[in-house]
Formats: C-alpha cells, sequence, structure tokens
C-alpha cells in the first residue's frame, strides 16, 4: 500500500530508476521544436538614434535583407522629422524551415529638433502601450490562447560617433530607456573613428553608463536568478564577455563589394575597403551573433519575465488601489447618507 506522504518528503523520496528498455520519452524536445516550429516565434526590434546614424542600413545588414528602406532627409533644406513618426514594419523571414515574424519600429529623427525636452516620450509611450494592450488581452475572461506579441524586445541603441562622450540627451534617453526594455548601445558608423579613437571612445562610454547607473542587456544579475535559469542555462563567462564588448562599434552596409574574388558585405571608400563582417574591421559579427544566434529566445524571455512582469505589477497594484480606494469612499459616502439626506434612524445598505 502507498500512503501519501507531505510534499517535502515525497520529493527528498525521489528515487532516480534505470529503464530496463526504450521508453521513449526523449523525443519532448523534438516534440516540442516541431510545435514552436509550426506555431514560429515573433521578434520585435526597436532602433532609435540620431537621423542618418544607419540605423536602417544596420538592420537590413543584420537580417541579409531590405527590410526597412533609409529614410534620411534626402536635402539640406529638408525639416527634420520628429521623434512622433514612430513606424512599424513588420515581415516574415525563414531560415532551414524556421519562421520568424520580425518587427522593427523605427524612430525616425530622434533628437533632431532644437528642443529636444522629453522627446523620448512618444518612445517610452510606444513601449507601454504594447506591455497595456498585452496586460488588457491577458487579462480578459475569455483570453486568447496565443495573445499576440508586440511587446518590444530589444532595442538597438546608436551612439554617435563623435569619439567625445555620451550626450546628457543620450544619458537621458539610456536611463529612461532601459527602465523599461532590453537596450543595447552600438557605436553607429564605427568606421569614422581610428582603432585607438574607438577603444577610447569604448572605454568613456562603458565608464559613463556605470556612473549614471544605465542597466544594458545582457544583465549579469539577471542570471543568478532562478526564474530565469528554469531549463535554459546561459554561461556567465559568455554573458559577461558580451558585457565587456557593449557598445558594439559596428559598420553596416547593405552592398556587396569584392574582396580577393570574393563577394562580401562592405563599404568601399576612396582610401580602402571595409569589410562589414571582418572582426579586424568591426564588431558586427559579435552583434549579430549575440543578437540572432545566442540571445535571441533570452531576450524575448527576458521582456516578459523582467521588464512586463515589472509592468504588470505595477498596473494591477494600482488597479487595485484605485478599486479598494473606491469601495472605501462608496462606504464612507453610503454611512454618511443617512446621516446627511435619510430621515434621522434610517438605514442605508
Ligand atoms: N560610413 C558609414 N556610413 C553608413 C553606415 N551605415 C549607414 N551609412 C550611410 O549613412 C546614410 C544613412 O543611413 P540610414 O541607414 O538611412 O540611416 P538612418 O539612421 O536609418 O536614418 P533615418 O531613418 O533617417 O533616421 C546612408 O547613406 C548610409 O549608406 C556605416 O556604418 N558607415
Ligand atoms: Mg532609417
Amino acid at each position: 500500500m502507498t500512503s501519501i506522504a507531505p510534499s517535502t518528503a515525497a520529493a527528498d523520496a525521489v528515487k532516480k530508476v534505470t529503464l530496463t528498455g526504450y521508453v521513449g520519452f526523449d523525443s519532448i524536445t523534438q516534440q516540442i521544436e516541431k510545435k514552436l516550429l509550426k506555431r514560429g516565434f515573433t521578434f520585435n526590434l526597436m532602433v532609435v538614434g540620431r537621423t542618418g546614424l544607419g540605423k536602417s542600413t544596420l538592420v537590413n545588414t543584420i537580417f541579409a535583407s531590405h527590410l526597412i528602406d533609409s529614410k534620411a532627409p534626402k536635402r539640406a533644406a529638408d525639416a527634420p522629422r520628429q521623434t512622433t513618426e514612430i513606424t512599424s514594419v513588420t515581415n516574415v523571414i525563414e531560415e532551414n524551415g524556421v519562421r520568424l515574424k520580425l518587427t522593427i519600429t523605427d524612430t525616425p529623427g530622434y533628437g533632431d529638433q532644437v528642443n529636444n525636452e522629453n522627446c523620448w516620450e512618444p518612445i517610452i509611450k510606444y513601449i507601454k502601450e504594447q506591455y497595456s494592450q498585452y496586460l488588457r488581452k491577458e487579462l480578459t475572461p475569455a483570453r486568447e490562447r496565443r495573445i499576440p506579441d508586440t511587446r518590444v524586445h530589444a532595442i538597438l541603441f546608436f551612439i554617435s560617433p563623435t569619439g567625445h562622450a555620451l550626450t546628457p540627451l543620450d544619458i537621458t534617453v539610456l536611463k529612461r530607456l532601459s527602465e523599461y526594455a532590453n537596450v543595447i548601445p552600438v557605436i553607429a558608423k564605427s568606421d569614422s573613428l581610428t582603432m585607438e579613437e574607438r577603444q577610447a571612445f569604448k572605454r568613456r562610454i562603458k565608464d559613463e553608463i556605470e556612473f549614471h547607473g544605465i542597466r544594458c542587456y545582457p544583465y549579469i544579475d539577471s542570471v543568478e536568478d532562478d526564474v530565469l535559469l528554469e531549463g535554459e542555462r546561459i554561461d556567465r563567462g559568455v554573458v559577461q564577455a558580451i558585457r565587456d564588448m557593449i557598445p558594439f562599434a559596428v559598420v553596416g552596409s547593405e552592398r556587396n563589394i569584392v574582396i580577393d574574388g570574393n563577394a562580401v558585405r562592405g563599404r568601399r571608400t576612396r582610401w580602402g575597403m571595409v569589410n562589414v563582417e571582418d572582426e579586424s574591421h568591426c564588431e558586427f559579427t559579435h552583434l549579430r551573433n549575440f543578437l540572432t544566434r545566442t540571445h535571441l529566445q533570452d531576450m524575448i524571455e527576458t521582456t516578459a519575465v523582467v521588464h512586463y512582469e515589472a509592468f504588470r505589477t505595477k498596473q494591477l497594484l494600482a488597479l487595485k488601489e484605485s478599486t479598494s480606494g473606491a469601495v472605501q469612499q462608496q462606504q464612507a459616502q453610503g454611512q454618511q447618507r443617512p446621516v446627511e439626506q435619510g430621515p434621522v434612524g434610517t438605514v442605508v445598505a
């Protein structure tokens, strides 16, 4: 006879049993894979940075396709565009049977106005809107089995290759954005800096990021978090190596150039050629590997578990407080009413 023991005792009693034949449950990973492949994946990437820093070009270079058009002002006389023109483009891309619904959210012209006060607000508003849309759908009694995910999973933040330091505006925007999403800073058009300038610039940006307490993705502390470690353990060393490389000094190009008889993604100038995929030229391949090959899933998960969860908790607590406040007010009014309005001694429920 088996007796029902308390759960802790039961857990202690779990024994490892050696199978005498093949059962087949090891196929669960293939079963999951099949299901996931059928469903496809969703990834939402946002780019933030000044006009003409090569945001569109870099996105197209990372995903080796023409996903978004360059929108740099055609003529000097053209008016700078407002940050409010946030546009999202969704494409489905496929690689070896894996379908990825990729949404690129472009925030053209950030910080290009004479008065840049609060220019980041529309971007934050957009990010929060996606969370609140998701939350609304989640709280619907008859909720969809699979809620469409429009939450921003990663933000590529483009830093001008000035070689000096981050601008106060950069610092404010980085700080605000990193409160709501996974922010990955990159040094745009890094072919305009010499190797020494690039290293010094990187060092300065790193120091500033640390000084201002800006939390850039990937988070080293989250590795210790048991919730995030479930199933997939990210090697702490890998995360640290990526963090050491941030901000990635990148170069983008949608054109192929021929180097030693091979067509490669690159930029040809009057004084030479930059091979975008050459690690000695820039850190584009590191960024691409990190974004698409090692941390794609982690960014999606971190958005849900860390950023969305924080938003959700805050919203639901606020809702609870306002509801209990309203109930208390009603009760107070209910108690006052008989005294004020009703005849003496009447009880109003
Ligand atoms: N030198 C250099 N030029 C680049 C690089 N990436 C893009 N460009 C050039 O910079 C110009 C602007 O590139 P876009 O990709 O349109 O820039 P953007 O940031 O998307 O511009 P907006 O959408 O208007 O904000 C184009 O002429 C690109 O060819 C780079 O890494 N190095
Ligand atoms: Mg663009």
